[in-house]
């Protein structure tokens, strides 16, 4: 045999497999689209970025700690005619590192793109012994098998491969024929056996489908964990509800007595009879209405003494509510001008009004200086200039300053405003007249002290009185209780 014949034999053959090499090439019908890295778990890293080519897909990377892992997202197209399924493990030998397709659902639709997630964790810790400098490698190529649904049939394996297949088969047994009328024994032999090999690996090729995936996988020394801060415990911290704090809370029970009183025509005698049941005030509901109870926290000391701390609720103003004390601060009776000049204020009994220091709530807003009107909200006592010579003129009411008071006394306006009944005998406002001396029992009359003065006065103030518990008129010299006031915004009275 000539070195020429040799030559021309060979590159026939070669000339066959051109149809496998091209084959070969990146025509898959199943692709890979995309690989990324999605998560990287412990210390594993990445030598190299992950890439593919073709259906190959290389990774190298380095893991320290037992259950490092890299987590790709791989996406595969599918342009078969059939559906078609990944296997989820791959058949790696390695005993270290496990590489897996994560998703429960391993079919790709024909037509239709899918993303995975293609995962290499360190599973099984390498003995120390076997680490050179530390280190191992752990290269893989692992194959990874895709089917069509109906298992072995290749995805790719279509009219044009199968005819393809035929063609090179046909071809193959041309050669052999042609090989078999040649004289030339060995080179005979020799040419038949290359087609013999060359159709089962075709076969081979044709019918099993798979992704590659080469891993350069280094092992090094476990790393020391470093000292994980403390979770942020992902269950939702439940916050302690803080509850607003108000001045004031709703009563929940209401105070009330036995009207004692032996006199028929007398206070409660009169109002209700003696021996029978006097309530005060009523449970507030709603928006707060007038009488309604409060228990407000004056002292400051947390605690809502429903026996200490009661309020009535009078009125508001501007958002500034005010409420009545349920009984006299005071024990004794006090004038409320001692030489009886009502348009100079309340300079005899307002120092018998709680203190800041005594009511101490800072959101209690404290009367400091403040305008003290007539009944008619006018600022001039007397003002018809009539009564005795020495106060026979008008006089204008100045400014009043309740000195580090806490409270203050009742007005005309907001005991109007609470009960307009306040003219009537033994009206039903029967929460301004709680505990007031003669009223409840005994004979001995008394009321207690407004802020306001009359108008066409100069000497008389408004009181609450005793024996009916009526409003009217006494003189400033007088003697009558101290009964206070508080203002509070309403957004501090309990809702
Ligand atoms: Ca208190």
């Amino acid at each position: 045999m000539r070195i020429g014949d040799s030559m021309k034999k060979i590159l026939f053959m070669l000339i066959l497999l051109i149809p496998f090499m091209v084959y070969a090439e990146c025509d898959s019908k199943v692709l890979i689209t995309k690989l990324e890295l999605n998560e990287k778990k412990g210390f594993a890293e990445e030598l190299e970025p992950s890439s593919y080519e073709c259906n190959n897909i290389k990774l190298n990377i380095k893991m320290y700690n037992k259950d490092d892992s890299v987590i790709y997202n791989l996406t595969i197209k599918n342009d078969s005619d059939d559906d078609v399924e990944l296997s989820n493990t791959f058949d790696s030998k390695s005993e270290y590192v496990t590489y897996k397709i994560e998703d429960e659902d391993l079919i790709v639709e024909k037509g239709k793109e899918k993303t995975f997630k293609l995962s290499a964790t360190y599973t099984k810790q390498v003995d120390p012994v076997l680490l050179v400098n530390g280190t191992m490698e752990d290269n893989q190529v692992v194959n990874l098998s895709v089917t069509t649904k109906d298992e072995t049939k290749n995805p790719n394996t279509n009219n044009i491969g199968i005819a393809l297949m035929v063609i090179v088969f046909v071809v193959s047994i041309f050669t052999i024929v042609l090989l078999i009328l040649n004289r030339r024994e060995a080179s005979k032999y020799m040419l038949f056996l290359i087609p013999v090999l060359l159709i089962p690996v075709t076969v081979y090729a044709l019918t099993k489908f798979e992704l590659k995936l080469e891993a350069k996988v280094v092992i090094a020394e476990p790393k020391e964990k470093a000292i994980e801060p403390s979770e942020p415990n992902n269950e939702k911290v439940e916050e302690p509800v803080v509850e607003p704090v108000y001045v004031c809370k709703k009563a929940t029970t209401l105070h009330s007595t036995i009207c004692a009183t032996s006199n028929n025509n007398f206070g409660c005698g009169k109002h209700v009879g003696k021996g029978n049941p006097i309530t005060y005030g009523t449970i507030p509901e709603g928006d707060p209405k007038a009488g309604d109870a409060y228990d407000c926290d004056v002292n400051n000391d947390g605690i809502y003494d429903p026996d200490t701390e009661r309020f009535y609720y009078l009125t508001t103003n501007d958002n500034i509510a005010s409420l009545i004390y349920h009984k006299n601060y005071y024990d004794e009776e006090v004038e409320y001008h001692d030489i009886g000049r009502n348009f100079l204020g309340p300079v005899s009994n307002y120092q018998h009004l709680p203190s800041t220091a005594e009511w101490s709530n800072p959101l209690l807003i404290v009367p400091g200086t403040r305008q003290i009107v007539t009944e008619k909200g006018t600022t001039i006592a007397n003002e018809n200039g009539t009564g005795n010579t020495v106060l026979s003129s008008s006089h204008t009411i100045e400014p009043f300053t309740y000195t580090d008071r806490a409270a203050r006394f009742l007005t005309y306006q907001e005991a109007m405003a609470a009960c307009s009944y306040l003219f009537e005998e033994n009206n039903p406002c029967t929460y301004l007249t709680e505990k007031l001396v003669g009223f409840e029992g005994g004979g001995f009359a008394s009321g207690y002290w407004l802020e306001t003065p009359l108008s066409s006065s100069a000497t008389k103030v408004y009181i609450i009185y005793a024996p009916t518990g009526i409003l009217r008129e006494m003189e400033a010299a007088d003697s009558y209780s101290v009964r206070p006031v508080i203002t509070v915004k309403t957004s501090d009275l309990e809702k």
